[in-house]
């Protein structure tokens, strides 16, 4: 077996990186085999005892993506944003990274903004207002089985409900930052359906991998829990539409001409999504930065003006520190069209902030 076989993939369709990893899988063409549930578990329905073999990701994440290494063993692979840029370098057609390196950075600010922050929007909707609790709660356990007895179902729907409910401030969802949340969710949904309305997507006639982030977090905002997509069928039909276009791009035709021009001026758009994430992301990634270099587990900041607060998290250094490491991987030409766009953006501070010193 080589890496044109199919490759298998274990989610669940609640998760919205797994939603994220399966519509790539699907524009990019890719064969795969979507596996619901952890391979390990041979008892459950369609899962063969043979999957028991596949190995173990060192942290446990959804999804799990099962790859050969150079010496051709199968790794399970974690996080859909380095995925992604494997899956570039090994099959080389319908590429969702741009191909000018501008752009890509670019790509790479926005599909980060999904998966740090929008994720945040999701979570905090899933679990705040009772009647998303209530849906999420009694059917998201049976995305991973839908065979439970009822009284497993019941146990279960209260078990997984409570956890998540706990979880809230660890992603940074309290009374203080609740607001915030919620106003840059109805932002973000009319600064994307604007961009929707001459733009088939973020970087013009073919979809990017930022477009995947937002989709994936989408999924749950606008097709699963009441309150959020109730606000984005009244604001955003669109980004609704948009969600379920995202899903299975297989059959939409690209070509290189199709994404943004080098010479063109970047929609205005664009450049307001862009600025959106001046306006949220980038600030409590910053603090989040300065407060994981400096082992506080804690950190404050101003998000759009108003209080945050919430506990420090030391994957989002990386976070920070991957985006910064695109923009120095950039040429000078490129870094100088790329400090122009952040300078008018409010996101230059983004890559001149080292927190812990310089990468
Ligand atoms: N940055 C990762 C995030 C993946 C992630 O956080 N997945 C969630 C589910 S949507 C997860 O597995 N959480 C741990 C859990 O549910 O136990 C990625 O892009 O894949």
């Amino acid at each position: 077996m080589d890496q044109t076989d199919a490759i298998k993939l274990q989610g669940i369709h609640g998760s919205p990186y797994t939603r994220k990893m399966l519509a790539v899988l699907r524009f990019r063409r890719l064969p795969y085999r979507f596996i619901v549930n952890w391979p390990q578990n041979s008892d459950a329905p369609g899962n063969p005892g043979d999957r028991s073999d596949l190995p173990k990701p060192k942290v446990p994440l959804l999804p799990t993506v099962y790859l050969r290494n150079d010496a051709g063993e199968l790794e399970a692979v974690t996080d859909t944003t380095q995925i992604i840029r494997r899956l570039e370098s090994e099959f080389p057609t319908r590429y969702v990274v741009p191909n000018n390196p501008v752009l890509a950075f670019l790509n790479y600010i926005l599909e980060d903004y999904a998966d740090e922050w929008l994720t945040r929007c999701m979570f905090h909707y899933r679990w705040h207002f009772e009647p998303d609790i209530e849906k999420a709660g009694r059917i998201l356990p049976l995305y991973v089985r839908v065979d439970l007895s009822p009284e497993m179902h019941a146990a279960q729907a209260a078990e997984f409900t409570k956890r998540q409910i706990d979880r809230l401030p660890v992603v940074g969802s309290n009374e203080t930052t609740a607001q915030v949340i919620e106003a840059s969710y109805l932002r973000f949904l009319q600064l994307l359906e604007s961009h929707l309305q001459s733009h088939p997507f973020l970087f013009g006639h073919r979809p990017a991998s930022s477009d995947f982030a937002m989709m994936g977090q989408l999924t749950c905002l606008t097709h699963f829990d009441p309150t959020p997509t109730r606000l984005c069928e009244s604001l955003a039909p669109r980004v609704y539409a948009w969600v379920e276009h995202l899903e299975d791009l297989s059959g939409y035709e690209v070509e290189d001409r199709d994404w943004l021009g080098e010479s063109d001026d970047l929609p205005d758009s664009l450049l307001a999504l862009m600025s959106e994430v001046a306006r949220t992301h980038m600030p409590q990634l910053m603090a989040n930065g300065r407060a994981v270099a400096e082992r506080k587990e804690v950190f404050r900041t101003e998000v759009d003006g108003k209080a945050w607060v919430q506990p420090s998290f030391p994957y989002q250094l990386k976070c920070l520190r991957w985006i910064q490491q695109e923009f120095r991987s950039l040429s000078g030409e490129d870094q100088a069209s790329a400090s122009a766009i952040l300078e008018s953006t409010g996101l230059a501070p983004l890559v001149d902030y080292t927190p812990g010193g310089p990468i």
